[in-house]
């Protein structure tokens, strides 16, 4: 499967790959090795000698394989792709690969979590980083993005702060991956400007239900520069082809036990499926003279342009269609920059954006190593690179001849400055004026207009979940002012969040007139609070993940519960049909031993009910058959049964029982539904598989989750 996605970054990678099958074992010397059991010994049971170099070089090499995680984003998974032009944008930018539809540029891409260290759960509630390394014609283009368009801060200079407040704190590193502790919440509580971040990290776009089911969005106004040196800004969104999708939190949290890598198996599955993850790669494009058009500021990192002012132009498409060969040199070593750009594409003045300028370069330093990060196989651009630039660990290039200064006479000029017309870069011209100050920008003030339009536009259990989030890590929370003054924020968005959340933790709501704490000692203080400022776009459609893609089953897994004795025809038939549609059956029994079906076929199941659990699984099917109705009847499996279905009709998944199952449906809670459930199915509606395959594509049916817990009859 691998080799039939090449492009020219994959040819020029396999130049880098070694494939050791048939080969003999050797050192790094190239010498072969004929003992690769048994040190060199002064006598069978005598002291090892210093002079077994074999066993120096392998144990050294041993004692240097880590290096240092990145400092956020240390969890992560990556895979290589393919972007596809099909719009072309030659009116507002010069950068070819954004001009010539149909051109192809190969892509590798990382999804990451923010807080946690590299082995902590994929399942954190955390931002997500979303990161594309574009390997184009003229350079390599990195969109170093998050699955959510804005940020907690406003300027780079408060970043090391909102990391040490989050990460594990200091004393004695606890929690990892986790932001409910009293730091972070400490921190926040005192920064209004992160409402609106705090609004999206509280929903839940920050429990995904896989990478291949969330936005990306590059957060910061960037700008696209023509051949004419007309610019727009722009704001870059990935729309995933299989819709926004998420988990639920207590799901969330039993999955992180059940299987820590299940978005990155998930990915590595589903890729090496073929069943590739696809988005649409979107622009919002805003023409430089209307910058000021908005009630916001263009450059503040916490401020969305609403679609409904700028409509998103879907103009290409990225695919994920191979895993790579080897974690550790691909997706560990993989150094991504908002300041690898290319012409046609420039930088704006948002103050999170300048600072980040800074940083990715320098953390590489620490992190790999070496001036010569460039020059690892993942990094290396496509296009040829030649400069005067030398030296240094680790140098792979061997530059030829006497000279490394320019200018030079002696290497004929070269390598010599290329023209704007021949692909030379050249910042975008802008005329600036002011005087050198550390300020914030009045038009930054406004922290809760665009919080309060984001919790507008979320569905009602949406609203349910986000509260039910933020009262879960405000109960983590020990210190009762902290709780106190994040209530009083949460009362400038929304007053009923405020009195459910405040009286859930036994706090009073105030409206503190809070010391902004995040202003200079010596500024007017009052001047720089935000106010309570009714947002001038009340409800934005594309904010609410209620209203996304569903109407595909495609790569959703689907638990068999199989018992020996089972219908084989019925339980063919569904799976042809989910399997036809993408879906991913899985089978689950009393052990992996093989099941019997009624016609006597032998099944192999992926499974046990002991060795999974119902977290893994976007919908149950219970196999028709008498047997099936009696549940798992291996000593102990029994209860577990009915815990498995209970546990996945309380995530409002959708489950499905064959033909005879009824006794063990009226074991399980589901029996207590008042209401018809469209997410509960049973052999006896004709269109049972049809509203099977329906109820899939739903994801969850969330309407039904106060009922399915119990809360509402
Ligand atoms: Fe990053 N960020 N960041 N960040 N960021 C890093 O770079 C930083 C910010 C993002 O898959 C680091 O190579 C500063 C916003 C992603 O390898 C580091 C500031 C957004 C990744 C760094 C920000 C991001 C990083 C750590 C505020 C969304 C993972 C390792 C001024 C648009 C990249 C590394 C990968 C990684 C610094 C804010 C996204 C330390 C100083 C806003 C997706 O350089």
């Amino acid at each position: 499967m691998k080799n039939e996605h090449l492009n020219e970054k994959i040819d020029q990678l396999q130049h880098a790959t070694t494939d050791n099958s048939g080969e003999m074992l050797t050192t790094n010397q190239g010498l072969k090795i004929n003992n690769n059991q048994d040190s060199l010994k002064a006598g069978e049971r005598g002291p090892s000698l210093l002079e077994d170099f074999i066993l120096r070089e392998k144990i050294t090499h041993f004692d240097h394989e880590r290096i240092p995680e990145r400092v956020v984003h240390a969890r992560g998974s990556g895979a290589h792709g393919v972007f596809k032009l099909n719009k072309s944008l030659a009116e507002y930018t010069k950068a070819k690969f954004l001009n010539n539809v149909d051109e192809e540029t190969p892509v590798f891409v990382r999804f990451s979590t923010v807080a946690g260290s590299r082995g902590s759960t994929d399942l954190a509630r955390d931002v997500r980083g979303f990161s594309v390394k574009f390997y184009t014609q003229e350079g390599i283009y990195d969109l170093v993005a998050n699955n959510i368009p804005v940020f907690f801060i406003q300027d780079a200079i408060k970043f090391p702060d909102l990391v040490h407040a989050v990460k594990p704190e200091p004393d004695n590193e606890i929690p990892q991956a986790s932001s409910a502790h009293n730091t972070f919440w400490d921190f926040i509580s005192l920064m209004p400007e992160s409402t609106h971040m705090i609004m999206w990290l509280m929903s839940d776009r920050a429990i995904p239900r896989s990478y291949r089911m969330m936005e990306g969005f590059g957060v910061h106004s960037f700008k696209f520069v023509n051949e004419e040196g007309k610019v727009h800004f722009v704001k870059i969104h990935l729309k995933p082809r299989l819709g926004v999708h998420s988990v639920a939190w207590p799901e969330a949290q039993k999955i992180s036990g059940n299987d820590p890598d299940f978005h990155r198996r998930d990915l590595w599955e589903a890729i090496e499926n073929g069943a590739f993850p696809e988005w649409d790669f979107g622009v919002q494009l805003i023409p430089e003279e209307n910058e000021h058009d908005f009630d916001f500021d263009l450059l503040d990192p916490t401020k969305l342009v609403p679609e409904e002012l700028v409509p998103v132009q879907l103009v290409g498409t990225l695919t994920l269609n191979r895993n790579p060969d080897n974690f550790f040199a691909e997706t560990e070593q993989v150094a991504f920059h908002p300041g690898h750009i290319v012409p046609g594409i420039d930088f704006s003045n948002d103050p999170l954006l300048q600072g980040r300028l800074f940083s990715y370069t320098d953390t590489q330093l620490t992190r790999l190593g070496s001036p010569n990060f460039h020059e690892i196989p993942i990094n290396r651009s496509i296009t040829t690179v030649h400069n005067n630039q030398r030296d240094g660990h680790m140098r792979q290039q061997i530059a030829k001849g006497k000279v490394s200064y320019e200018p030079n006479s002696m290497g004929g000029g070269c390598p010599f400055q290329a023209m704007m017309k021949d692909g030379g870069f050249a910042s975008q011209e802008e005329r600036i004026e002011g005087h050198k100050v550390r300020t914030r920008s009045a038009s930054f003030v406004d922290h809760y207009s665009q919080a309060k339009l984001f919790f507008n536009s979320q569905s009602t259990f949406e609203k349910t979940h986000l509260q039910n989030a933020l009262v879960f890590e405000l109960s983590k929370v020990t210190i009762p002012e902290i709780r106190e003054r994040m209530v009083g924020q949460l009362a400038f968005v929304d007053k009923d969040l405020a009195n459910d959340v405040a009286s859930r933790l036994g706090v009073e709501v105030k409206i503190l007139n809070q010391p902004n704490q995040s202003v200079p000692a010596d500024a007017d203080s009052a001047s720089l609070q935000s106010k309570e400022i009714e947002p001038a776009t009340k409800f934005s459609k594309a904010l609410s993940m209620a209203n996304t893609v569903k109407d595909t089953i495609e790569s959703r897994v689907i638990g068999f519960m199989m018992t020996d004795g089972f219908d084989a025809a019925s339980t063919d038939r569904l799976i042809e049909k989910l399997e036809g549609q993408g879906g991913v059956v899985q089978y689950i029994a009393d052990s992996v031993a093989p099941v019997k079906s009624s016609d006597g076929q032998a099944y192999i199941p992926d499974h046990a009910l002991s060795t999974t659990s119902s977290v893994c699984f976007d919908a149950l099917y219970v196999c028709a058959g008498e047997k099936s109705a009696e549940g798992f009847t291996r000593p102990g499996n029994k209860n577990m049964t009915v815990d498995f279905i209970n546990e996945a009709f309380r995530h409002c998944k959708a489950i499905y029982f064959g033909e005879n199952t009824e006794k063990l449906k009226n074991l399980t809670d589901i029996a207590l539904m008042k209401h018809d459930d469209p997410g509960v199915i049973s052999a006896d509606n004709p269109d049972a598989n049809d509203l099977f395959v329906d109820a899939i594509a739903n994801h969850r049916v969330w309407e039904f989750e106060k009922e399915r817990n119990g809360m509402e009859g």
